[in-house]
């Protein structure tokens, strides 16, 4: 087994990157059985349990209000809508449930208090639980530590240099803290980003690099292909190929080999070929159900098709870490601290996201 390495340079990932194709994808491929099943892939379902009206400007994101976009918005789900959901998602297949909330940071009161009972209901379901929140505090983290969180998604979406491109309400380095606070607790770390927001292959690397050289490397790490959505600062990019998706993904697992590589947002324009490809390149991971938070997701029955004809299993919950307690709320050793964090605002301006603020007003 090799050993893992932590000090990767943008130009080695470059050079990965670049490989031509059928040596990129044989080196991925063997990378990827040294340290996984290949027939296994996870199955892991969204629930966007509070939807939209987010005060950020993330220049990819139906869900900021600034945005004039047609998602329909929705306050907190109750535990009992999460547990009906996700009791559909472990009939369908899935070991995972990743629950997503429009939000900037967490903020402690009431609604965190359900969303940390909707973990602890989730894990006593045998599933893993993973929540994507925004930026979370060090106590925050532990509380929810505590619950019974599995895992807890934060990307850096890009490089630091891209970044700035795409959002100003929201720092890089706010990204990397709230990673930091996880990892100070037994949460899983979930954390990668998006292609396709017109970022250059430096900035594809340079985001590899920020999540290689971090130490223990994420355990997960998604890879979106921007879903432009109307309405949205980028919603004229044009789409990904499918060879930037396989190589993106396979330099992911040669410099991540142990990490859950997930094929996530931009499945649904993917044909099953180009899913194949992405599998033996080393994604072990899809999100199914018909939708991902707001948009449109792959048909459930052509993605057990797809298993079928491609002879690929479903993995079974917590067979990488495993299962966390969950510790309920009387018997917490965590009171919340009510901090007022000062999470940063970098505030500079980015023309195309102010544009589609003021379009259609
Ligand atoms: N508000 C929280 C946050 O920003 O961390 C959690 C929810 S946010 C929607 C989760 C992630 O979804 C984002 O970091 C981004 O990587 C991804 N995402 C959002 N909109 C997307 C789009 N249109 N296409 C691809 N990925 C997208
Ligand atoms: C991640 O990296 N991708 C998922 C999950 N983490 C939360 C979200 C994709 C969202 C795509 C756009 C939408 O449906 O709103
Ligand atoms: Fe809000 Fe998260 Fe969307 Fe940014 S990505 S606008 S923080 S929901």
């Amino acid at each position: 087994m090799s050993i893992t390495k932590h000090d990767w340079t943008k130009e080695e990932i470059i050079a990965i990157y670049n490989k031509p194709l059928m040596e990129l994808l044989y080196e991925a491929a063997t990378v990827h059985r040294q340290h996984h099943d290949p027939n296994v892939v996870q199955i892991s379902t969204l629930i966007s349990l509070k939807t939209g009206g987010c005060s950020e400007d993330c220049g990819y994101c139906p869900q900021a209000k600034r945005y004039h976009t047609s998602i329909k918005t929705n306050d907190l789900m109750t535990v009992s809508e999460v547990k009906e959901q996700a009791t559909k998602a472990k009939e369908s297949g899935s070991s995972r449930v990743c629950m997503g909330a429009a939000w900037r940071n967490v903020k402690d009161g009431t609604e965190f208090d359900q969303v940390l009972e909707m973990v602890r209901t989730i894990n006593k379901m045998d599933m893993e639980v993973c929540c994507t929140l925004g930026m979370i505090t060090e106590n925050q983290a532990q509380r929810l530590a505590e619950a019974g969180l599995y895992a807890y998604n934060h990307n850096i979406d890009t490089s630091e240099e891209y970044y700035k491109e795409v959002i100003s309400t929201r720092g890089f380095e706010d990204r990397l803290e709230t990673i930091a606070n996880v990892r100070k607790t037994n949460i899983t770390v979930c954390s990668g980003g998006i292609i396709g927001m017109g970022e250059s292959i430096e900035d594809r690397a340079g985001m590899l690099v920020a999540l290689s050289t971090l130490n223990p490397q994420p355990e997960s790490v998604p890879i979106n292909a921007l879903v432009p959505v109307e309405g949205t600062p980028l919603e004229e990019e044009k789409p990904v190929e499918i060879w930037e998706m396989i190589r993106m993904v396979a330099t992911t697992r040669i410099v991540m080999p142990e990490t859950q590589v997930r094929l996530s947002a931009g499945r649904i324009n993917m044909s099953r070929e180009g899913q194949a490809m992405c599998f033996l390149a080393g994604a072990n991971s899809i999100f199914s159900g018909d939708k991902l938070l707001t948009t449109p997701n792959n048909d459930l029955n052509e993605d057990m098709k797809m298993f079928e004809t491609l002879g690929l299993k479903n993995q079974q919950p917590f067979a990488k870490v495993n299962q966390r307690e969950s510790i309920e709320a009387v018997d917490s050793k965590f009171p919340a601290l009510g901090e007022k964090p000062k999470w940063t605002r970098p505030g500079h301006t980015i023309e195309r996201n102010l544009e589609a603020s003021t379009k259609g007003k």
